[in-house]
């Protein structure tokens, strides 16, 4: 049987996820096509990529190795692209919320559902992988034998540009992947495959249907954006989560209560305001991290800290990185009950900690 989209979003589904589509790899000396890599290329080398070294990598040749997947899979012929949906019903980042609470992002929120007792964490890297393995082995019966290689990020691949390929959204002026009936609480993942994708079944490229609208652009606390363009330097989410030491000082404030990650540049994007709930019983909110209070987190000693985020995507932030995160969110938080955490880890043997106290203590002064 040939690859077709058809067959691919219906075996898709089968295997858990929310839509899929197929991209053909393009033939050339720029496999991801001209205009991705030169947007890729200019980004790394103006230094907006900050400390993640694993994007900049380089092959052999010299080339960046997530812009081009054809020099590390020669027989990679299409990429299919599979999404998840991850829109809970919980409460938005930028919904109203009393001072004492802090935000973990959505796509950290996840657990899995029980019948009784807490939910356990889940992540959506694992997840999803899963999923993909058991949808390319459906496919070898559908299909017959090829080539692949089942990734979740970690590939050499930029994933948003194939899923545009693939005709499963746009790219947003806040850099998501924008589906105009799905919004953009999407996980991504991708299978490389050494199938060709027949003429006939490419796929239809999504309007940009972001038109005049700025709300991404206006409501990011820490000017990150400009339109289809993110600074990661001054991205909450890379700050919180990858940004390893001192967060720069001025960008402090900016990040309000956000513990890990920031949601804010979808939460405010019209196209998320009909999408469909997801009812993926692995990746539903866990209730106790959505608005969470800053002082139950900051009780945690590191054991705290493993057993509730063993196996959730919050692990990466470390637990030196979650203090630092939490002391500057109680010091934007305007609420001098903190200050009694923030005198005793002003005195920490961790200088990043100790220091983002002092800020802390200082901001609540100042707020006073
Ligand atoms: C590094 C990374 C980050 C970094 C940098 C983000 C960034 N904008 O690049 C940080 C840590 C900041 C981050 C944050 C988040 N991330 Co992230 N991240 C990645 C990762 C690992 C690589 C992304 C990358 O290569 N960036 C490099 C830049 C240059 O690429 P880009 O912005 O996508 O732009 C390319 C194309 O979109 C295209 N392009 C861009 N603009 C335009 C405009 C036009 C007209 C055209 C033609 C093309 C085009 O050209 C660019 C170059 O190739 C991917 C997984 C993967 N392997 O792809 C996940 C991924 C992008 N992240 C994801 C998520 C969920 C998030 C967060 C929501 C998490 C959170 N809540 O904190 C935020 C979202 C912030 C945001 N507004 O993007 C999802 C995105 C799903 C979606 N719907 O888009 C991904 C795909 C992971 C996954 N497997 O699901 N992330
Ligand atoms: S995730 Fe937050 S900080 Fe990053 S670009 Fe979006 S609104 Fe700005
Ligand atoms: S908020 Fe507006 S400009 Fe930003 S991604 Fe959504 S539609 Fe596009």
């Amino acid at each position: 049987m040939p690859l077709t989209q058809s067959l691919v979003d219906t075996l898709a589904r089968e295997a858990g996820f929310t839509a899929a589509g197929i991209a053909a790899v393009p033939d050339g000396s720029a496999p991801e096509g001209i205009e991705e890599r030169r947007r890729f290329e200019e980004w790394i080398d103006s230094g907006s990529a900050g400390e993640m070294e694993y994007l900049k990598r380089r092959n052999e040749s010299g080339e960046f190795a997530r812009s081009s997947v054809r020099a590390a899979f020669p027989w990679a012929q299409s990429v299919i692209v599979c999404v998840a949906n991850y829109n809970s019903a919980a409460p938005c980042s930028t919904d109203p919320a009393g001072p004492e609470s802090g935000w973990i992002a959505r796509y950290a929120q996840s657990g899995v559902k029980a019948d009784s007792g807490p939910m356990r964490p889940s992540d959506y890297h694992k997840v999803l992988l899963r999923r993909l393995e058991a949808l390319d082995a459906r496919l070898r019966v559908s299909v017959g034998a090829f080539e692949s290689r089942c990734y979740v990020d970690t590939g050499p691949i930029v994933e948003r540009v194939y899923a545009r390929y693939a005709g499963l959204g746009w790219t947003g002026k806040n850099t998501c992947l924008l589906n105009q009936r799905l919004g953009s609480w999407l996980f991504l993942g991708v299978i490389l495959t050494s199938i060709e994708l027949p003429a006939a079944e490419l796929p239809i490229f999504a309007a940009d249907r972001c038109g005049s609208c700025t709300r991404c652009i206006d409501a990011c606390p820490t000017d990150a954006l400009t339109p289809y363009r993110m600074d990661a330097t001054r991205c909450i989410s890379y700050l919180t989560i990858e940004k390893r030491g001192a967060i720069p000082e001025e960008l402090r404030a900016g990040i309000g209560r956000n513990v890990f990650g920031c949601d804010i540049c979808q939460d405010v994007c019209p196209w998320n305001r009909k999408a469909p709930l997801a009812a993926d019983p692995e990746l539903t909110a866990r209730p106790e991290l959505v608005n969470p209070a800053l002082e139950w987190l900051a009780s945690f000693d590191e054991a705290d800290f493993g057993r509730w985020f063993f196996g959730s995507p919050v692990k990466r932030s470390r637990f030196a990185g979650f203090r630092r995160n939490l002391a500057i969110a109680m010091g934007n938080s305007g609420e001098q009950r903190f200050r009694e955490v923030l005198q005793s880890w002003s005195r920490s043997e961790d200088p990043v900690l100790a220091e983002s106290a002092v800020w802390g203590l200082k901001k609540l002064s100042d707020a006073d």
